[in-house]
């Protein structure tokens, strides 16, 4: 049995980066407590609902009861403001960025989804945190700016995501490889559960959300049709996974070998998924683990995002699979 924790891990990563601050590591523990409460409140979402009461309405104090994706979002915020680590903060769930002046002489921004998939929640199905750091590129002393956020992933200096599923999952990546750490509750730690996780090249799953697939390009519906067929590769026919939530799809991928799609469509030219708070860093995840990650045409990573919201459309997860994907678009 290996009793390696999360914290002992991260300090040990450092260790590889002599003269480091050791800021990189304080984010990513930043990050594992507020990952502890806010798996906490999500085990409750169920009593908070139908016995204390729905979001919206008023606990016994007369307090307002928060939604959970907007909890989850100010837990984050706020766990990773207080240790004066970043200096700006981009999340899912706002509009704008938020610079965080009193952080001014910090390297690091962070751009997070704090609840993704979150319309699972009320049906007791997994949602996901999914997060990404990138060193600023504003001089250290200023207020950040947008260009901070609107950087490439491949600048990407960390990324993961937390699955809260049927255990409570970290995953994280900060280029040398994907390890992933499960929470036991009981005492409060997470343990390497997962090291050096690597995606299998190839698997017999496709995810995607199948009323999709009468309205995006032709060349995603042929491959689908290729998936179902008995003349692939497998000799026949793939297993459909589509839990709706992209964290504990990605993750079943990457444990069994698969391939997620979330294509552009007629009402959605760009996809669903957000370049900055989703993509990216699950692109950076399937990298390192040996997958891909692409638009179809374009590595996700690649792409010089212009705006902070920005959506793009991703096939994303087993090697073989995705650049089998890839040859249905190009031909
Ligand atoms: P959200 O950020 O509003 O939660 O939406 C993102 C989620 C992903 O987790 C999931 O893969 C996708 O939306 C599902 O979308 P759809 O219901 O269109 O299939
Ligand atoms: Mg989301």
């Amino acid at each position: 049995m290996n009793f390696t924790t999360l914290g002992e891990f991260i300090l040990d990563e450092q260790k590889h980066f002599p003269g480091s601050s050791g800021d990189l590591s304080s984010i990513l523990s930043s990050i594992r407590l507020a990952g502890k409460i806010v798996s906490q409140q999500i085990n409750k979402a169920g009593l908070a609902k139908h016995i204390i009461g729905a979001a919206g309405s008023e606990n016994i104090q007369g307090e307002q009861q928060q939604k959970l994706d907007v909890y989850a979002d100010d837990r984050f915020i706020k766990s990773l403001r207080a240790r004066g680590l970043v200096c700006g903060i981009a999340s899912e769930e706002n509009d704008d960025f938020v610079a965080v002046d009193e952080n001014k002489d910090a390297k690091y921004i962070i751009m997070i989804d704090p609840l993704d998939g979150s319309s699972n929640i009320d049906v007791n199905v997994s949602v996901g945190t999914i997060f990404s750091v990138y060193r600023r590129i504003s001089p250290v002393g200023t207020t950040v700016t947008t260009e901070d956020f609107l950087q490439p992933g491949r600048e990407q200096v960390a990324a993961g995501y937390i699955i809260y599923g049927s255990s409570t999952m970290l995953v994280y990546t900060t280029g040398n490889g994907v390890n992933g750490f499960t929470y036991d509750p009981g005492i409060g730690v997470f343990f390497l559960s997962h090291p050096d996780m690597v995606s299998p090249d190839s698997g017999s799953i496709y995810s995607m959300n199948d009323s999709n697939i009468d309205y995006c390009q032709r060349g995603i519906k042929r491959y689908i049709e290729y998936c179902r067929s008995e003349e692939n590769d497998k000799g026949k026919p793939y297993s459909a996974r589509y839990i709706g939530s992209l964290v504990a799809d990605f993750h079943r991928n990457l444990l069994r070998g698969g391939i997620y799609i979330y294509p552009a469509t007629q009402s959605a030219p760009n996809g669903k998924l957000r370049l900055l708070y989703e993509c990216n860093p699950i692109a950076f995840l399937a990298e390192q683990a040996g997958g891909k990650a692409t638009t179809g045409v374009q590595r996700i990573m690649d792409i010089e995002p212009n705006e902070l919201h920005q959506r793009v459309p991703i096939i994303v997860g087993s090697k073989d699979m995705v650049e089998k994907a890839e040859s249905y678009l190009t031909e």
